[in-house]
């Protein structure tokens, strides 16, 4: 005989419970969690499971008895939360009534304000003389809550609060955290979902890179993130879990807020967001904490002794969830309490009202502060805090547990005056119809008690700084000798970037600071000198001998190793990179990090993520390693990159180059890291370097500035004095192409040429725009020229080639003069000899001197038959179809 839930003996089953009871009683908690340990082995050993289920029942995991005093004035602490509830959607609400487009979020922040609340109150700690202050990472779409505050606080002025999302002019507020706009106050940037999460792990966990490396000391400072359920979903978001538990990072704390509910419906309708993710983080090894119901249901929970309202909640699916939240306490009685008659006892002496009253645990500061207690207690690993909330909370009809809550930014008088009754807020129908912030009276016990909380935390929040000091750069002859005076010396670009960055780390003041960060391809770009010349950073050291222990070059994992061997992950090495990137405004501490990658898997791999690293103001270097289209030779279609250099163009403090001799980028490498490190600007800089081994010449005197400026002539085959028949520009790979055909012009068809390294034509535009804008707007001052102006007057041809798409070079083209012709690498790459893949691309010499004929025979000083000559002579398949169609 079995019962209802597949129990064929419950008599046997009583008999187990009874002996546990026992023993718990007897031995108290302990004894019991070490019986059920002992049970599940001895399962595992039978076969019967191979673990058990990664969550726990639907309920809060911090027991009432456990829960502890709330340290704080409740009464108190719910006013100002309202008052903030209140300012932050009238700043969104008049924002669209004024202009209609300008959107904005009400109902995240309004089920978020408890979370923020407490962590203001009671956690987030502000930096003080003896250490820096905690990082919190905001949710991005409920900035208008840390407004609100800020405004109540006096950081924010009225007028800031009525230019929501009105920037352009400087007066306003932006729409989510963006330290580009907001540099006295937003830290991080989180508005692309996703980008928050894997940023805090990476933070956290490189707080204890400079700890262990004795660069800094870190205190107890914590790491807060305030993510949303939906934004969970990101892969970026779970991407590096296991790295903060493997690192023990117990100085890390997410905060879920788990409202059921994303943009356009339920997170998961049909299942249950919160054991998901209490599943997903405990396989990662986190500390869960879940804090789902509020203190009004604990004497439910007390008097519920055979479970039936545990086992109603852990079978109600989160869409039924939501409708429950957007119902009133009729339809909870009888959709929920009433679909069992043990239930339905359970709150029968309650009112409708009480029933509708009844709160999530995201909603209860005591939930919520015992929580976050006990995460920034856990020792050993991170923790996550689930907490169950109601999205659109206190909206009621027009927005609370609504399908379309997100996007709700109107309310109407009557949806207000509901709001300010549920909220007990002092606003006259006068002040609710113009929607006026609220501000709290200089004498309030409310004002009295916020800035006393802050106080006691050592200050306000978020507060950006970017004060550190400068570190000297070593003279660039002493760490660069062997590029400047290559004197012919045959080396790829890679090698001697890894040179560089291996004599600048022996440098005594700049050396500790630099922070080279490799996702798995050390051996790939030949930097395994650094595993033994500075170690790869564990937090553990070396538990093992490494098998090549008598090598060289060994494999050694160090606490205070300093290269950051990522594994395969673009996005974790990226977010390193940002951590290291923005150490000087974060922790006071310059520091200067190299990540180095196959350049195909930055920017189109990772794009969003140096984007925010923009945003963020990050100052160091990445490197797109063995660059190019068609250097890389055999590796193909998805590895072979000629688009990066465009979208760098496109990031307005990304400084890229592509340059083609060791000289060139050790120019570069030097003027960027004195930018960055000594003059403290807010740049970073994207440098391409290639694995093609060729003869490296030495610097030419004078060409150092030109190199920075974007181009410098490196040749010429014209008489002294004359002007040539045809400027070629080369970049990076593909210069000696363009070099070797200066001299098939010259030879094979008596065509004079100069010959121009062109090291950023982003730079060159970039430049030649600024120049262009303030000749256009200041009409009456002098007209300035710019660099590539000076360089490229005149009329004679010019062709430009890359080993980038040909909208590269052309970003140049409207400002010289002359015709302008591009080659490059339009359309997929593919396997094959360097050789074959310039044929096949058309950016070879042949075809630059074949496209210099031609354009010379546009403007009449050639036969077209000299085209075709050469065509023919070159042996180029003029049928073939162009390479951008297959
Ligand atoms: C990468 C990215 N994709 C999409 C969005 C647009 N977006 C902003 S908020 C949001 C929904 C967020 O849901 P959730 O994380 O559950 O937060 P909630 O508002 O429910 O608290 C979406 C889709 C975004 N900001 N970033
Ligand atoms: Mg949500």
């Amino acid at each position: 005989m079995r019962n209802f839930d597949g129990d064929s003996d419950p008599g046997e089953t009583q008999e187990w419970l009874d002996a546990l009871d026992a023993s718990v009683r007897a031995g108290g908690k302990q004894r019991g969690l070490y019986l059920l340990k002992k049970l599940e082995e001895q399962a595992q050993h039978l076969g019967i499971i191979a673990h058990v289920q990664p969550y726990s029942a639907y309920r809060n995991t911090i027991p009432l008895e456990e829960q502890g005093a709330y340290p704080g004035d409740l009464d108190v602490e719910e006013r100002i939360t309202s008052i903030m509830r209140w300012n932050a959607l009238a700043m969104v609400v008049r924002a669209n009534q004024a202009y209609g487009d300008l959107g904005g979020h009400i109902a995240s922040y309004a089920s978020a304000a408890e979370i923020f609340e407490v962590g203001f109150n009671h956690f987030f700690r502000a930096g003080n003389a003896t250490q820096g202050a905690d990082l919190v990472f905001f949710q991005p779409h409920s900035a208008p809550g840390v407004y609100a505050r800020a405004f109540l606080e006096g950081r924010l002025r009225e007028e800031q609060l009525a230019n929501y999302r009105q920037e352009v002019g400087g007066r306003g507020l932006s729409s989510y955290p963006h330290p580009w706009l907001m540099p006295e106050f937003w830290q991080f940037p989180t508005g692309s979902m996703g980008i928050g999460p894997i940023s805090a792990i990476y933070q956290a966990r490189f707080m204890r890179y400079v700890e262990h490396r004795g660069i800094a000391s870190m205190g107890d400072r914590h790491v807060w993130g305030v993510f949303g359920d939906g934004e969970m979903d990101e892969p970026e978001s779970i991407a590096a879990l296991t790295l903060a538990s493997r690192e023990k990072l117990d100085n890390l704390t997410f905060i879920i807020n788990c409202n059921l509910q994303r943009l356009d419906g339920p997170v998961r309708g049909n299942g249950q967001i919160i054991q998901e993710l209490e599943s997903l983080f405990i396989g990662a090894g986190w500390n869960v904490i879940k804090v789902l119901w509020g203190s009004d249901w604990d004497p439910l929970f007390a008097r519920d002794t055979h479970h039936v309202l545990l086992r109603q909640l852990a079978a109600t699916v989160d869409g039924q969830y939501q409708t429950l939240g957007a119902n009133d306490g009729a339809y909870n009685q009888s959709h929920f309490f009433g679909l069992d008659p043990e239930l339905r006892a359970l709150v029968a002496h309650m009112t409708l009202g009480e029933i509708d009253a009844l709160k999530r645990g995201g909603h209860d500061f005591r939930k919520l502060y015992a929580a976050l207690r006990a995460a920034r207690a856990h020792r050993d690993g991170p923790t996550v805090v689930l907490a169950k909330t109601k999205k659109g909370y206190g909206m009621g009809g027009v927005g609370e547990s609504r399908m379309t809550s997100h996007q709700q930014k109107k309310l109407d008088l009557d949806a207000l005056k509901v709001f300010r009754d549920r909220f007990g807020l002092a606003l006259t129908d006068d002040a609710l119809a113009e929607m006026r912030f609220y501000a709290l009276p200089e004498n309030s016990r409310e004002l009295a008690y916020l800035r006393e909380r802050r106080a006691a935390l050592g200050g306000h929040l978020p507060v950006r700084q970017d004060a550190a000091a400068p570190v000297g750069i070593p003279p660039l002859d002493g760490y660069a000798r062997f590029a400047l005076e290559a004197a012919e010396h045959e080396m790829s670009t890679t090698t001697a970037v890894v040179r560089l960055i291996g004599n600048l780390l022996k440098d005594p003041a700049l050396g500790p600071r630099v922070v080279p960060i490799v996702a798995d391809e050390a051996r790939t770009f030949g930097m395994a000198n650094l595993f033994r010349q500075i170690g790869i950073y564990s937090p553990v050291g070396q538990l093992y001998e490494p098998e090549d222990a008598a090598s060289m070059l060994r494999y050694r994992e160090a606490k205070d190793g300093q290269l950051l061997e990522e594994g395969i992950t673009e996005a974790g090495a990226l977010s390193s990179w940002v951590a290291a990137a923005t150490a000087y405004s974060v922790h006071g501490v310059a520091m200067l990090p190299f990540y180095i990658y196959y350049s195909m898997f930055g920017f189109q791999r990772v794009g969003d993520l140096i984007w925010a690293a923009a945003d963020q103001r990050s100052r160091g270097f990445l490197l797109g390693a063995t660059a190019g289209r068609t250097t890389l030779g055999g590796e193909g279609l998805q590895h072979q990159d000629g688009s990066s250099h465009l979208v760098a163009s496109t990031i307005p403090n990304c400084r890229a180059y592509d340059p083609a001799f060791a000289y060139e980028l050790a120019v570069i490498v030097d003027h960027g890291a004195r930018q960055m490190m000594e003059r403290q600007d807010d740049v970073f800089y994207y440098i391409t370097v290639m694995n093609e081994n060729y003869p490296q010449p030495s610097l030419p005197a004078g060409a150092a500035d030109d190199i920075v400026s974007g181009m410098y002539r490196l040749q010429s085959t014209a008489v002294p004095g004359e002007a040539a028949a045809a400027r070629l520009l080369g970049s990076g790979a593909i210069l000696r192409e363009v070099v070797a055909a200066a001299a098939m012009l010259r030879d094979d068809w008596q065509v004079t040429s100069e010959v121009w390294s062109v090291t950023s034509f982003s730079e060159l535009a970039r430049e030649a725009r600024e120049v262009e804008r303030a000749n256009r707007l200041q009409p009456a001052s002098s007209p300035r020229k710019s660099h590539v102006e000076g360089c490229l007057a005149g009329t004679a041809p010019i062709i430009a080639a890359t080993d980038y798409v040909r909208a590269y070079p052309q970003l140049i083209a409207s400002y010289v003069g002359g015709r302008f012709v591009a080659l490059g690498t339009d359309g997929f790459g593919r396997s094959d000899t360097r050789a074959a893949l310039r044929g096949f691309f058309e950016n070879d010499r042949r075809h630059v001197v074949v496209a210099t004929l031609h354009a010379l025979s546009r403007q009449g000083s050639l036969p077209a038959a000299t085209v075709a000559a050469a065509v023919e002579r070159y042996g180029i398949d003029a049928a073939a179809v162009a390479p951008w169609t297959h």
